[in-house]
């Protein structure tokens, strides 16, 4: 059976930028391929590579799996759980980190991103592993597929390198994962400042659209996000990158293409299109948070979670015990 495979680390409140880069995407192809089977995770363990408050990271794991639940994931056709119930991530990430180069993690962009702003706060080893951990939570599962936003190319690349060294030296093991990664939409940049991605462990959320926003905060973000004074309507994300990245969400959430934005708006000042950007997303959001509501505090949640961490140790498991006896560990049994 072929794969698809997913995670989003519950590290702050969620962001339009992970639903148009993430969560969207993934349940598109759900839809779209048909004969592929999903596993689907919520990466606490990535969460605690940073300082996290347990009853905080408690809820937001189970935010995200509501949330995903509500933006059409369907749990019939995806295994939804929970990384840290399943113990084997941890396994393999380790006998992984015997197989990846300090070179490489140090070359990591999100890494060296993440260290300049949190130097103050102590950096921990964990951080730096990271990406050999989402390794192992990729290829455990023989993925062929991996929704990412563009921001999670570079740690994809590393995947695939990992997998190829480890299937050379002990014969074929792993499948070689491809990144899917969304044409329009890829890095939805921060309202505030259009240099950096929206991210949902900001301190400020001025700059973020969360998935919890109502219509007034949305309204208020949109008008106040930073355009030009050109004045003219263009999608130039070079030129004009804070107007070029309301288009884009425009956009996607409008299934048009960016120019067909453009064509709609022609003629008209940054205003009118800003505010019906404002109710568009509000309405997408809006119906979200609805469902997210009927779904999170229902105990169907707790059984969509048990049932996919049943499914996915059971694959799990079995990979690593195979794996540990490529590499050697274990006993000669007489
Ligand atoms: N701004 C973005 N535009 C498009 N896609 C995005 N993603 C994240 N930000 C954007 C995609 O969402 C998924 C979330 O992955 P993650 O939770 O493992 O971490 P991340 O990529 O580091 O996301 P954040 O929101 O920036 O989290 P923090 O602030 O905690 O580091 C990925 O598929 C990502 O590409």
């Amino acid at each position: 059976m072929k794969r698809v495979v997913s995670g989003i680390k519950p590290s702050g409140t969620l962001t339009l930028g992970n639903y148009i880069g993430a969560i969207k995407q993934f349940v598109n192809l759900q839809s779209t391929l048909s004969d592929y089977e999903f596993f689907l995770f919520v990466a606490d363990l990535h969460a605690i590579t940073v300082p996290q408050e347990a009853a905080v990271l408690r809820k937001r794991s189970r935010d995200v799996a509501a949330m995903y639940l509500a933006a059409g994931v369907d749990p019939n056709r995806t295994v939804l759980f929970l990384q840290s119930e399943v113990k084997e991530h941890a396994e393999l990430g380790y006998l992984l980190q015997c197989s990846t180069y300090m070179g490489e993690l140090e070359r990591m962009t999100q890494y060296k991103d993440k260290v300049r702003v949190k130097k103050e706060t102590g950096i921990t080893a964990a951080l730096f592993t990271y990406p050999v951990l989402m390794a192992a939570d990729i290829i455990m599962y023989d993925p062929e597929f991996v929704p990412v936003g563009d921001d999670q190319k570079q740690h994809l690349e590393l995947t695939r390198d990992i997998a190829i060294r480890f299937n050379n030296k002990y014969g074929d093991f792993f499948t070689i994962p491809e990144p899917l990664i969304p044409t329009i939409g890829s890095r939805i940049m921060d309202l505030q400042d259009v240099s950096k991605k929206m991210s949902k462990s900001d301190e400020s959320d001025k700059g973020a659209i969360t998935l919890y926003d109502d219509f007034e905060t949305i309204h208020r973000k949109i008008r106040s996000a930073v355009t030009d004074s050109i004045g003219i309507m263009k999608y130039d994300p070079i030129k004009q990158p804070g107007l070029a990245n309301l288009i884009t969400i425009y956009a996607v959430i409008g299934h048009m293409d960016p120019e067909e934005v453009v064509t709609k708006y022609q003629g008209q000042g940054y205003a009118q299109f800003k505010d019906d950007l404002a109710v568009l997303v509000a309405n997408e959001l809006g119906t979200l948070q609805n469902r997210y509501h009927e779904i999170i505090d229902s105990g169907t949640l707790d059984a969509i979670l048990d049932s996919g961490r049943e499914k996915a140790h059971e694959y799990a498991f079995r990979k690593v015990e195979k794996c540990k006896r490529k590499i050697g560990l274990g006993r000669i049994k007489k």
